[in-house]
């Protein structure tokens, strides 16, 4: 089934949002399949986002990315790359919709809070760089009563 990569920003980790996110994807009915927190050091932080590598806030996002620790999940479940992005709202939290975890809980674009995949691809790339040990291969008791 379909994986997404996710991780609580360090502004999500010190502002004590943590059960909350990982509360919206659990209540979705998505599940946890590798999960922990880490403090990442500036070359891992640049690799993550090598793709924006040219980008003017590029070193500033690395900057923020390092100052603290972050919580780093594997979610698997039906679509949820794109429900994922979803439940995480716009880039710029100016414009994520109310009831998005960046519309209820971010205002500016450098401290938003939270990381998604933003494709299949990406996901996959981004697990393999965060999760080198593997994930947790587990299937919720759960599963029949959200997947018909
Ligand atoms: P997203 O995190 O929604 O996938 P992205 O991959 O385009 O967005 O950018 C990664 C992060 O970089 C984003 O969460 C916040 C920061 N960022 C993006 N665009 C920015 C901009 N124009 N100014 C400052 N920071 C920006
Ligand atoms: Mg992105």
């Amino acid at each position: 089934m379909e994986q997404t990569f996710i991780m609580i920003k360090p502004d999500g980790v010190q502002r004590g949002l943590v059960g909350e996110i990982i509360g919206r994807f659990e209540k979705k009915g998505f599940s946890l399949k590798g999960l922990k927190l880490v403090s990442v050091d500036r070359p891992f932080a640049e690799k993550h986002y090598a793709d924006l590598s040219a980008k003017p806030f590029f070193s500033g996002l690395v900057d923020y990315i390092i100052s603290g620790p972050v919580v780093a999940m594997v979610w698997e479940g039906k679509g949820v790359v794109t429900t994922g992005r979803k439940i995480i709202g716009a880039t710029n939290p100016a414009e994520s919709a109310p009831g998005t975890i960046r519309g209820d809980y971010a205002i500016d674009i450098g401290r938003n809070v939270i990381h998604g995949s933003d494709s299949v691809e990406s996901a996959r790339k981004e697990i393999a760089l965060w999760f080198p040990e593997g994930t947790v291969s587990w299937q919720s008791s759960a599963h029949s009563w959200i997947y018909e």
